[in-house]
C-alpha cells in the first residue's frame, strides 16, 4: 500500500510528509501579472474579485505557467483577500496604492456562519476541482490563505506606507483584535479544509506583513495564530508551508514554536544560516525575485548558492517573494532549466 501511496503521491507531498530528498520547483506569483497570456484575460476582466471567482478562468490561469514552464506544482489562482470579501467586506483592487477594503465593521464580521462563507467561495473550490482533474497526477496543486495578521493589515487599513504600520490604530484596537484573530482562524481553517476537500494537496500560509509586527506583539499576532492553523492542518493531515516574511532572525523562533512542515525563507535570510538554524522542517525558496531582472549569469550565480547550500537536505526551490510584474517570462524559463540541469 505505501509503495503505491508513494507512487501516486505528488512530488511536493512526498517532500513535506516524508522529508524526502526528491526535487521540486515552483514560484510564488507564478500565475499572473508578468505573463502575456494572463494579461490578455485580465484586460477583459476588469473586476479582479470576479475574475478570481470565475472557476473556468481561474483554472485556466492556474495552468498557464504549468503549460509554459512545466513547473512541479500549480498554485490556484485566487487571492488572500477573498476571505475578508467572503466575510462581508468589499474589496477593490486599485493599481495604486493597492487593494482597498470598505470600512471594517465588527457586527458584520461576527454575523457570519460556515455555510454562508463556504457558499460565497464555492467557485474557488470548483476551480480547484477542475484544475486537479486537468493537472498531471505527479504535480501538486497548492492552495493558500493569508495569515490573520496579514489579513488584518488590509481589513483595518493598518498600513501607513510600504514599511510602516499605524501603531496608534493598532494599539487602540488591541482588545478587539484578539476576537478578530480568533474569528479569522476559524474561517481560515474552514477555507483550508474546503480547498483540500476540493482536491488541493498542500496549503501555503502567507504572513507577508509579519515583519511589520512590533517585537513585543510577535507572539500574539504571528506565532500563536500561525500555530493554531498549523495544528489544525496536522489534525487533518494537511501538508503545510508557512511564509512569515520579514522576520529575520526570528525565523528560528517561528519555526521552533509553529512547527510547520515547510517554511519559505525570504531574501533577507542567508541560506547557510537557514540550513543551520531551521531544523525539522523542509526549507523552501529564498532567491530574490529582483535577480530575475538582472543578467542571466548573475541570476544563475545567485541561484547556485541556494542549490549548493541545500543539495544534501530536502529543499523546494522557490523565491523570497513573488515574481515581479516586470519579469521576462523567458528568464523564468531559463532559471527552471538551469535548476533542472543542476539537479539532474
Ligand atoms: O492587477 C492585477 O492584475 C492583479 C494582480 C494580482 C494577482 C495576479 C493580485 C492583486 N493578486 C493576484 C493573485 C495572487 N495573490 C496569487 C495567485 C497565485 C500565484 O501566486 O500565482 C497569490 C498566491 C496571491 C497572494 C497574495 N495577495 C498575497 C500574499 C503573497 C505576497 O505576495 O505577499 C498578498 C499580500 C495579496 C494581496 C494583494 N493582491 C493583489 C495585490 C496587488 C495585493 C497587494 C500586495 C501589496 O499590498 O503589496
Amino acid at each position: 500500500f505505501y509503495q503505491y501511496f508513494n507512487l501516486v503521491m505528488s512530488n511536493l507531498r512526498k517532500i513535506l510528509i516524508n522529508k524526502n530528498l526528491c526535487k521540486s520547483v515552483w514560484f510564488m506569483r507564478q500565475a499572473g501579472r508578468y505573463l502575456p497570456e494572463f494579461r490578455k484575460i485580465r484586460k477583459k476582466n476588469q473586476n479582479f474579485i470576479n475574475l478570481c471567482l470565475n472557476s473556468d478562468l481561474s483554472s485556466e490561469i492556474t495552468l498557464q505557467p504549468i503549460k509554459r514552464f512545466n513547473l512541479d506544482s500549480a498554485i490556484i489562482f485566487s487571492d488572500i483577500l477573498l476571505v475578508p470579501y467572503a466575510l462581508g467586506q468589499s474589496v477593490k483592487f486599485n493599481k495604486k496604492p493597492g487593494p482597498k477594503l470598505s470600512d471594517f465593521n465588527s457586527k458584520i464580521l461576527f454575523s457570519n456562519n460556515e455555510k454562508k462563507f463556504s457558499q460565497k467561495l464555492g467557485s474557488v473550490y470548483k476551480a480547484i476541482e477542475i484544475t486537479r482533474n486537468k493537472l498531471n497526477k505527479n504535480k501538486s496543486l497548492i492552495c493558500f490563505v493569508g495569515a490573520p495578521w496579514t489579513l488584518i493589515v488590509y481589513m483595518l487599513g493598518l498600513k501607513k506606507n510600504k514599511a510602516e504600520i499605524n501603531l496608534d490604530k493598532l494599539n487602540s484596537n488591541s482588545i478587539l483584535l484578539n476576537d478578530i484573530i480568533n474569528e479569522l482562524i476559524k474561517y481560515l481553517c474552514i477555507h483550508i479544509k474546503n480547498q483540500i476537500n476540493a482536491g488541493a494537496d498542500v496549503v501555503q500560509i502567507f504572513d507577508s506583513w509579519a515583519g511589520l509586527i512590533p517585537k513585543k506583539d510577535i507572539n500574539k499576532y504571528c506565532y500563536e495564530p500561525n500555530t493554531k492553523i498549523v495544528e489544525f492542518c496536522n489534525l487533518k493531515k494537511i501538508p503545510n508551508i508557512c511564509f512569515p516574511k520579514g522576520l529575520n532572525k526570528d525565523f528560528e523562533e517561528f519555526n521552533k514554536i509553529v512547527k510547520p512542515d515547510g517554511i519559505n525563507i525570504d531574501h533577507d535570510i542567508e541560506p547557510s544560516w537557514a540550513k543551520d538554524k531551521l531544523k525539522d522542517v523542509v526549507i523552501q525558496g529564498g532567491l530574490n525575485p529582483r535577480i530575475l531582472l538582472k543578467s542571466k549569469d548573475k541570476m544563475f550565480q545567485a541561484a547556485t548558492k541556494y542549490f549548493e547550500t541545500f543539495k544534501d537536505i530536502p529543499y523546494i526551490f522557490n523565491l523570497g517573494h513573488g515574481l515581479l510584474p516586470e519579469t521576462d517570462p523567458d528568464k523564468v524559463d531559463e532559471l527552471i532549466k538551469f535548476y533542472r540541469n543542476f539537479n539532474e
